[in-house]
């Protein structure tokens, strides 16, 4: 038997994901007992998921584990007289609001079982974190904001030069012309790495949320999306729920006929929709088929009783929206105009973050894109 971090990074806060791998022909159905720091907690996992999977995987409440925002959380699996490795990771958490959530997670079991759903902290929803006192008003009433000429002309020329070498070499099977999303272009050690980091950015979003904001991914686009309209929070959730946002970067002009994006004013005030809103069970194997038929068209009667505002930002400009707020990719006119540009969603630090849309944990974001495990 041995455990594994199931997001192999360094830094967590709030929940983090482990996996328990054993033989199947091995398993003898013994108790388990998960040992993190001076604590022992049994690992109720029922005999049928253990035998029918040799990967369990399944979630630590890290507020269970620390009496402070910060700090080492080790721990092991002990399985009748055998013995896991030790895995050791840090924890980290913005002070203020770790303190706000953590009475709240106490409520919650410190192994958390998978998949996990809105309902599990819906009782909990009734302390929402308010956003930061220094935000203007606009962005906490129309659900988002432009920062003008927030990311430089040097980096900006770096990242469009870096995006046309990718695209024209086919990287990953990206077809020029395409409107597909490229991810994590951040990895690569370079342009995208230092706007993954931009402390340019977090200034911004600590202004607007009060507490440290940290990325969890980069989407690039060459050319427009052409996304239905659509919340970004099923499938990035947090609790509470607000405290996610996303980042829209344009690299260039946005050309009219180039699928600009279309934001929903005050749309973030609408309900939270999740698979239990629905009843839908957890997305698998990338199935959206159900989900399509639901969410679009509740999503779509939502904006069309909200003001849209097109997005046409100028090169270097960065539009930020909150969690819930509706967007949408606009049909490209012209299939021959690129829309260069990169989204990138943050979460609170300190934020349990996981996705309800397949119920899985998710990985909450640290700033060090190096010395990947
Ligand atoms: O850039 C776009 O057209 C939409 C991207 C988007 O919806 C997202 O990344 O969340
Ligand atoms: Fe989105």
């Amino acid at each position: 038997v041995k455990i594994e971090l199931a997001y192999p990074y360094k830094t967590v806060s709030g929940m983090f994901k482990v996996a328990l791998i054993h033989e199947p022909k091995e398993w003898r159905g013994e108790e388990l007992e998960i040992h993190i720091n001076e604590a022992r907690y049994p690992l109720r996992i029922d005999g049928n998921y253990m035998k029918a999977n040799s990967r369990v995987e399944f979630g630590i409440n890290t507020y269970h584990c620390l009496s402070k925002p910060d700090g080492e959380i080790s721990f092991y699996v002990q399985c009748g007289s055998r013995q896991t490795p030790q895995i050791n990771v840090t924890a980290s958490s913005d002070h203020d609001l770790w303190s706000k959530i953590r009475l709240e997670m106490l409520k919650l079991p410190c192994l958390v079982g998978l998949p996990l759903d809105f309902s599990t902290f819906e009782s909990l929803q009734h302390q929402i974190v308010p956003l930061g006192s220094t935000a203007e008003s606009s962005f906490l009433e129309d659900g988002f904001i432009v920062i003008p000429q927030l990311i430089d002309e040097d980096l900006r020329m770096r990242a469009i030069e870096e995006l046309d070498d990718i695209t024209l070499s086919g990287y990953r099977g990206y077809i020029e012309g395409d409107s597909a999303r490229i991810e994590h272009l951040h990895m690569l050690d370079g342009a995208f790495t230092e706007i993954f980091e931009s402390t340019a950015i977090r200034k911004e979003l600590k202004r607007l949320y009060g507490v440290e904001m940290l990325p969890c991914q980069t989407l690039t686009y060459k050319y427009g999306s052409q996304q239905g309209v659509h919340s970004d929070f099923v499938h990035l959730s947090t609790y509470p729920v607000n405290l996610m946002c996303g980042v829209w970067i344009a690299f260039e002009d946005v050309a009219v006929g180039a699928g600009e994006l279309s934001v929903y004013k005050g749309s973030h005030m609408a309900k939270y929709l999740t698979m239990s809103s629905f009843r839908l069970p957890k997305v698998r194997n990338g199935d959206y088929s159900k989900f399509r038929t639901t969410f679009d068209s509740e999503w779509s009667r939502i904006a069309s009783e909200t003001e849209e505002v097109k997005a046409f930002l100028r090169a270097g400009d960065v539009l930020v929206w909150q969690a819930n707020l509706l967007h949408a990719g606009n049909p490209r006119l012209d299939n021959k105009l690129t829309r260069k540009s990169c989204v990138l969603h943050y979460f609170a630090n300190g934020a349990p973050v996981y996705y309800d849309s397949t119920g899985d944990i998710g990985f909450s974001g640290r700033m060090n894109t190096s010395n990947r495990a």
